[in-house]
């Protein structure tokens, strides 16, 4: 039998992309172009502002000068689109808005996972990928797919943008109509030109396709992330100062958190999620399929002694392929001491007094300052 002809192929190539997405378990997928967004003209201030922090890999420039992540044109010259992909996290678990008690900390949702999403997004990719390569061998046309879950050389949430998967929110997460903003991104750059016809959802009519491109603003006239937002990290409506974030002070920020903004972290250990939990897209958001993002033991509200307590073993084991292994030990049990400190809660003083000594200068300063909030000094 003659193999098939490249270009009875490619009509249908991005129907056959988004059933392959909907195969390797992803809830959406879309198709954007490479082009020269708007958005992206708004990221080199960004970082000139330095509402990046100490994230320096934000700064990754091209040997022409100019930011990587704005310029997908030149750093990756043989890309004619990217395939989006997004998977829903959410597990049936309450929000961190919803529990009272100051004396638990937070993992954001996100976070609590048996397996990390890194792995869990690019598992699927290679797996779409695998089947484009078997799918144009075929062909015998050359191809070049690169697939990425953060480390790209992009801003994802401006490609699913554009390929419909949802609008950018005040909060500047992607939000799906339908499903709401606890979705993970991930993305193949592709050499194939494909067809931009909007996106896929699994659980929709085999290949039904929801044209709207790109996904359009339903923020209206909304603000509650703003206001909810205990440090005022979203400074415009979908610009962010990370510098700011409970979720870059608590996962990004090594060394000492500044003084004027620990107060504001609450009782969040790793990440924050209240800008999500706030948001009426969210209110009837589905719960996940997929097992792996169902919390670990102990993770959901956990105890802030336990975490602060936590030796090297005990973190090892715990957080095994696990994205909270990003803080490292000293950021976690700094985040907890942070935490117990804002509680209000004077049992923890025993456990802080002591962690006053402790052999880390950056945990035992923490422990100074909450043993402080928590019994302030009579003046
Ligand atoms: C660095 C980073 C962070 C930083 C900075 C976040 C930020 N908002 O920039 C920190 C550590 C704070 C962070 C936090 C979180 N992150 Co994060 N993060 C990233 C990462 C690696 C890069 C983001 C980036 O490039 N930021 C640069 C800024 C400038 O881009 P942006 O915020 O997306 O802003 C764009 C638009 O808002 C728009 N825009 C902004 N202002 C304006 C103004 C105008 C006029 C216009 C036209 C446009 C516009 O243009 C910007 C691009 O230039 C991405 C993965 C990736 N490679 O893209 C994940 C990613 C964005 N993070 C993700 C998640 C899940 C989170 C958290 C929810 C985790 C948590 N629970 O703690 C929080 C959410 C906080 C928040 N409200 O954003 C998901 C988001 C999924 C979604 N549904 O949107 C991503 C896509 C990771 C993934 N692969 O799934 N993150
Ligand atoms: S993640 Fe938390 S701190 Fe960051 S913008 Fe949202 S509400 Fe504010
Ligand atoms: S809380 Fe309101 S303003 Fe913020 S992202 Fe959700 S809908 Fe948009």
């Amino acid at each position: 039998m003659r193999p098939q002809a490249p270009t009875q192929l490619f009509r249908d190539l991005s129907t056959r992309i988004k059933r392959c997405a909907r195969d390797a378990g992803f809830d959406l997928c879309g198709i954007a172009p490479i082009h020269d967004f708007a958005e992206l003209h708004v990221f080199p201030a960004w970082i000139a502002d330095g509402k990046h922090g100490e994230m320096k890999y934000m700064e990754a420039c091209d040997e022409a000068g100019d930011l990587k992540r704005a310029s997908l044109a030149r750093v990756a010259p043989w890309a004619r689109s990217v395939i989006v992909c997004a998977i829903n996290y959410n597990t049936a678990h309450p929000y961190s808005t919803q529990t009272a008690d100051a004396s638990r900390g937070w993992i954001s949702r996100y976070a609590w996972a048996r397996e990390d999403y890194h792995d869990a997004v690019l598992r699927r990719l290679k797996q779409i990928e695998n089947e484009l390569r078997g799918l144009l061998d075929a062909t015998g046309d050359s191809l070049q797919l690169r697939s990425y879950v953060d480390t790209g050389p992009l801003i994802e949430r401006v490609y699913a943008k554009y390929a419909g998967i949802g609008w950018i929110g005040k909060n500047t997460c992607i939000i799906n109509q339908q499903l709401g903003s606890w979705l993970f991104l991930g993305v193949i750059l592709t050499s194939l030109v494909l067809a931009n016809d909007g996106f896929t959802r699994n659980d929709l009519m085999e290949d039904e396709l929801m044209a709207d491109l790109p996904a359009p603003d339903r923020c209206g006239t909304c603000t509650r992330c703003i206001t909810a937002c205990p440090t005022q990290a979203i400074v415009a409506p979908g610009e962010l100062d990370a510098r700011l974030c409970i979720s870059y002070l608590t996962i990004e920020k090594r060394g000492e958190i500044p003084d004027d903004l620990r107060s504001g972290i609450g009782r969040h250990v790793f990440g924050c999620d209240i800008c999500q939990d706030v948001c009426p897209w969210n209110r009837k958001a589905p719960v996940t399929s997929a097992p792996e993002f169902e919390p670990r033991e102990g993770l959901v509200n956990p105890a802030l002694d336990w975490l602060a307590e936590m030796q090297q073993e005990g973190f090892r084991d715990l957080f095994r392929g696990s994205p909270v292994r990003r803080a490292k030990l000293s950021g976690l049990r700094r985040n907890a001491v942070v935490a117990m400190g804002n509680s209000g809660d004077q049992k923890f003083m025993p456990t802080l007094k002591r962690l006053c000594d402790d052999p880390d200068p950056v945990v035992a300063e923490h422990a100074r300052w909450a043993v402080e909030t928590l019994d302030p000094p009579l003046v």
